[in-house]
């Protein structure tokens, strides 16, 4: 599988929840690094063109409304394969489809309200690290591991 990076973003709740730490910690488990970390809080414009592909649908000002509620954790991440692993372990979009064991099946009761955003593929992955890092906040190292994760 190529090194990937992908983004992912820790949705509003999770900080207020104080789970940020078990949600990070199952990521870095599975095997990816962290590239790069920093909370916001999106304003209306981030949040827009973040969910660009989704204005229009029913449920487009739910989700700005809940997405720029509070402040969000943001993320870098790489490994193998990275964009489609942790859809994987994010589980499915419906919280209803979502299973056991996946976070998305362990953290929530309604999709409207699903705690983790994952990239979707390659270009979502370019788009969405452009709109939340710049290119210096993204850390580049040899940590050692590649063999053994
Ligand atoms: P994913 O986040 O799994 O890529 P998308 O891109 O289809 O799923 O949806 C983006 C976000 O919009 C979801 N994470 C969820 O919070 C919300 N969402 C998606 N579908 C619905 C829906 N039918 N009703 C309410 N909210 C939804």
């Amino acid at each position: 599988m190529p090194v990937e990076r992908t983004f992912t973003m820790l949705k509003p709740g999770v900080l207020a929840r104080r789970v940020a730490g078990e949600i990070i910690t199952r990521i870095e488990r599975k095997g990816f690094i962290i590239r790069a970390v920093k909370t916001l809080r999106i304003d209306r414009a981030l949040a827009e063109a973040h969910y660009a592909e989704h204005r229009g649908k029913d449920f487009f000002e739910r989700l700005v409304a809940y997405i720029t509620s509070g402040p969000v954790l943001a993320m870098v991440l790489e490994g193998d394969g990275a964009i489609a692993m942790l859809r994987k372990l994010c589980g499915s979009t419906k919280a209803e489809e979502a299973a056991p064991g996946t976070i998305r099946g362990d953290y929530g009761m309604h999709t409207n309200l699903n705690i983790i955003h994952a990239s979707d593929s390659p270009e979502s992955a370019a788009r969405e690290i452009g709109l939340f890092f710049r290119p210096d906040e993204i850390l580049e190292w040899e940590d050692g591991s590649h063999d053994w994760i």
